[in-house]
């Protein structure tokens, strides 16, 4: 399914954008035919395929029990037979999460255009984009976005959904970390949605709620290149891992019940592509006039949008020479967003493996 994933992708960048694109509701599955492809092809799933649906609290509640029953087996026993060598879980374990999380999302296609993909990338992307170089606090060490006042910050509206969809993943796999799985389910969305690899490594360790980041970390959609610039050099990134990072935009869509705005970025919300970068440079960008905040629509089918912060990669001479390349060459792109990603879901993690010992995970067929 991957691979119809990037035959779609291939397809979409070789073919000039036309109306013929347009989507025409926003219930619409613009990657149906992926989806479609994806769900019969993973009909060897089809027997559990079930239970995530019928998701009752009755299940919610039997998988709380399973994880918390495994947890104290863990705590009582020190290891698990089942996990790796004396306990520690090894790439083969890990590799089984991602395929857990892959087969949760080809069988799960009804929620928005049809896959929680992008709702895992911006889980992964939250988690980790509070860190603070200069107080080394926030990152993806700690998954402090389970707890409030974090996971109310306005920023973060909507990913409970992302959060709940992992819960099942965590109840089967108790070993593995929140920190870890939902920075994993990143890696994983990336690469079942057609993008690069995304090398990751395990090592990060849930803390409580004494360690949520305050308000105001993540950036905000209605401003400008000097707020971006602000916030991401923050963390520690340059101009180009900025305008690298940002074309994940290229999947989900903004809701107006979480953030405000509102529509995709591009036609095909849950393949990963360079579009965010060409429709950019070659669309032209007009304030939308509705009800709601500023924000951009394409002249030619006033169906997509684009944020503030996000015309202001092609206001700024600095962000735009980035989005030139990156729209001219998918490949580049690929691989800076893959070595960027890769960074931010590390940022402030206290790694006790090297960088060269990072796991590479086999993509779905
Ligand atoms: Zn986003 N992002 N983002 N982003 N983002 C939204 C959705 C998604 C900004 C932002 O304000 C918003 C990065 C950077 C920045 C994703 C990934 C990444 C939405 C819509 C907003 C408002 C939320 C909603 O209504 O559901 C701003 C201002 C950014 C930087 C300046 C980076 C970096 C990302 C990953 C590497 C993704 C995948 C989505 C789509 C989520 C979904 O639910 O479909």
């Amino acid at each position: 399914m991957a691979s119809a994933a990037r035959t779609a992708s291939r397809f979409l960048r070789s073919t000039p954008a036309t109306s013929s694109f347009r989507p025409a509701a926003r219930s619409t599955r613009f990657a149906l035919p992926t989806q479609a492809f994806r769900a019969s092809a993973r009909r060897g799933y089809a027997s559990e395929s079930g239970e995530a649906k019928s998701s009752s609290n009755a299940f919610l509640w039997s998988g709380l029990a399973a994880a918390a029953g495994a947890g104290a087996y863990f705590y009582l026993n020190g290891s698990d037979a089942s996990v790796g060598v004396k306990g520690v879980p090894t790439q083969a374990d890990y590799q089984k999460v991602y395929d857990e999380i892959a087969r949760r999302l080809a069988d799960d296609t009804d929620y928005d255009d049809g896959s929680y993909g992008p709702v895992l990338v911006r889980l992964a992307w939250h988690a980790s984009g509070t860190y603070d170089k200069e107080t080394g606090t926030g990152g993806s060490n700690g998954a402090t976005m389970r707890f409030a006042p974090e996971s109310d910050h306005g920023a973060n509206a909507g990913l409970k959904t992302a959060r709940d969809f992992l819960e099942p993943v965590k109840a089967k796999f108790p070993w593995i970390s929140h920190s870890d799985l939902w920075t994993l389910a990143g890696a994983c969305a990336i690469q079942e949605l057609g993008g690069p690899t995304v090398p990751w490594r395990p090592g990060r360790q849930d803390k409580d709620v004494a360690a949520c980041t305050p308000d105001g970390r993540l950036p905000d959609g209605a401003k400008g290149q000097g707020h971006v610039r602000d916030i991401f050099y923050r963390m520690g990134f340059n101009d180009q891992e900025i305008v690298a990072l940002i074309g994940a935009h290229a999947l989900g869509r903004a809701h107006a019940d979480r953030s405000g705005f509102d529509g995709p970025w591009d036609f095909s919300p849950t393949v990963f592509t360079n579009e965010f970068f060409r429709l950019l440079v070659e669309e032209k960008w007009q304030q939308k006039k509705w009800n709601g905040p500023v924000q951009f629509t394409d002249k030619s089918t006033q169906t997509l949008m684009m944020l503030p912060s996000d015309i202001a990669l092609i206001k700024d001479k600095g962000f735009k020479k980035h989005v030139d390349r990156y729209a001219k060459d998918s490949d580049v792109f690929f691989k800076e967003f893959s070595d960027v990603f890769v960074k931010l879901l590390e940022l402030g993690v206290p790694f006790t493996s090297k960088a060269e010992d990072r796991f590479v995970f086999k993509t779905s067929e």
